[in-house]
């Protein structure tokens, strides 16, 4: 386990918002919303777009959630996550590698680590990721490339056989949340159950009281 990445993380296990844009609704828009409803962790996540435009929506997203206390992770791109000082990157299994982005960016930046299954969240764990984005946990219209969901009983035998935080995605909406919750989830990623919401505040405000209560009684 990666003591200083726990200390620094246990404060922020909750509401994990993944930023997409919606008609009518920028990367800027939901991470506002977000950060109003009670998110702890805003991760932007923005592909094909230039380096440029991404520099420039990650600097916004900075300001934001320094002034709201919330960590910002940069999906993907350890170059940008440093130039604007987030507060780590979180990369998939085709991205660069742990070992690579630690050379990068030294030890004090996050760094998440993608995994579809039990083998590479095991060996996210162990290679020292400071985090797992698990999932997707339920089919998820998100996310073209998303491998089988993991389900419920995934989430499970993950969440007790690793000592860093998961953070479990894919398909969660405020209607399954609980289970997943209790299934042993630290933290609950979202895109859509926030972004696509009319009321995106409200929206991740209910999904942030549901975690919070499930946690209490778990
Ligand atoms: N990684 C695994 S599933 C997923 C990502 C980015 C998409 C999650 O989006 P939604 O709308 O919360 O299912
Ligand atoms: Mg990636």
């Amino acid at each position: 386990m990666n003591l200083s990445f726990r200390s620094r993380l246990s404060n922020s296990l909750g509401l994990y918002v993944v930023t997409a844009e919606f008609p009518g609704k920028s990367h800027i828009d939901v991470a506002t919303a977000a950060i109003e409803g009670g998110a702890l962790i805003i991760q932007y996540r923005e592909k094909d777009t230039s380096s440029r435009k991404l520099l420039e929506t990650a600097g916004k997203l900075r300001e934001l959630t320094s002034k709201a206390d919330v960590k910002l992770i940069i999906n993907d791109r350890v170059d940008i996550a440093l130039a604007i000082r987030a507060d780590g990157v979180h990369l998939g299994q085709d991205d660069l590698t742990l070992e690579a982005a630690k050379n990068i960016m030294g030890y004090d930046y996050i760094i998440g680590i993608s995994a579809t299954n039990f083998d590479e969240a095991l060996a996210a764990a162990k290679d020292g990721a400071d985090y797992i984005g698990l999932g997707p946990i339920y089919p998820t219209p998100s996310k073209d490339d998303a491998a089988p969901p993991i389900g419920l009983e995934g989430l499970s035998a993950v969440a007790e056989a690793i000592n860093i935080p998961v953070v479990a995605i894919g398909g969660i909406t405020i209607d399954n949340v609980e289970e997943v919750v209790m299934a042993g989830a630290d933290a609950i990623a979202v895109i859509s159950a926030v972004a696509a919401a009319e009321d995106m505040a409200g929206a991740a405000r209910s999904l942030n009281g549901i975690i919070k209560r499930t946690k209490m009684q778990r």
